[in-house]
């Protein structure tokens, strides 16, 4: 029993054997962000390279983000087990045209259980949608997502309708072709790397 057995049953899309492995996991006392970091995401990145390389396709590549999402959902409850007092209020979702969930859903687990109250969107997110919850919920904090590349302009495009529209919620940006020279070129307040990081940033943003 071993981190790679999960990251093995990504690679190999053993959606029921995952939780299980998982539980063993946990049992045998590996740290979550061991189990994170090198078997969900470590197989996920694996499974973008062999996609890149012509050697596998969409399907294989929807039934291991399915399985991982297995595994993510058993570490969910200890990710979210938040403190009492709220830290903030922040909206979260993936940009329009963009339906890459995982990496938003693993923010929105963290940002949880450091006592934010998440408000998630979703993906394929229009700006309208975001002005509106944002409104609704008189947020603190607005959490945008992408993965690709092409959907970046859309991100772009949500920070310049949230500035022209005056209100004063904090955007922070992340998604792994970001980075931290397009946060500061599209005026986001911050940009964060990975889960653990928008917490982070997260936190000096309500400062
Ligand atoms: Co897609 N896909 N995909 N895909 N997919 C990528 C992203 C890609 C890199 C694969 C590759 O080619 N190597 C590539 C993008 C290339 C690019 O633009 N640079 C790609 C492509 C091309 C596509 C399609 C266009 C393929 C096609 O149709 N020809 C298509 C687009 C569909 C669309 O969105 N309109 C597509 C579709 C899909 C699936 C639907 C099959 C599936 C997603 C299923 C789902 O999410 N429910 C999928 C998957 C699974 C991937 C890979 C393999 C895994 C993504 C993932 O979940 N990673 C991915 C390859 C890869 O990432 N290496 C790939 C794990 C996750 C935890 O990491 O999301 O990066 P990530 O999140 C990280 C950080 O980025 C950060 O924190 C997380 C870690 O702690 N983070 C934030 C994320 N958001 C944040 C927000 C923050 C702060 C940090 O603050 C707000």
């Amino acid at each position: 029993m071993a981190i790679h057995d999960v990251y093995q049953a990504v690679i190999g899309f053993d959606k029921n054997g995952m939780a299980a492995l998982v539980r063993d996991e946990l049992e045998a006392g590996t740290a979550i962000t061991a189990i994170l970091n090198e078997g969900l995401i470590a197989a996920l990145d694996e499974v973008g390279e062999r996609f890149s390389r012509g050697d596998l396709f969409i399907p294989e590549m929807l039934q291991a983000a399915q399985t991982a999402q297995e595994g993510l959902d058993v570490l969910k409850p200890l990710l979210t087990e938040a403190t009492t007092r709220s830290a903030g209020t922040v909206v979260i979702g993936t940009v329009q045209g963009d339906l890459h969930d995982i990496g938003k859903s693993l923010v929105k687990m963290m940002l949880k259980g450091a006592g934010f109250q998440v408000i998630d969107l979703g993906v394929d997110v229009s700006v309208g949608h975001f002005l509106e919850a944002v409104a609704e919920n008189r947020a603190d904090i607005l959490a945008l997502s992408a993965l690709l590349t092409t959907t970046m302009p859309a991100m772009r495009d949500t920070v310049k309708r949230f500035r022209e529209n005056g209100t004063s919620v904090k955007v922070m940006v992340g998604g792994a072709p970001v980075t931290e020279e397009f946060a500061e070129e599209i005026g986001a307040d911050g940009y964060a790397g990975d889960a653990s990081q928008a917490v982070s940033l997260a936190r000096r943003l309500m400062a």
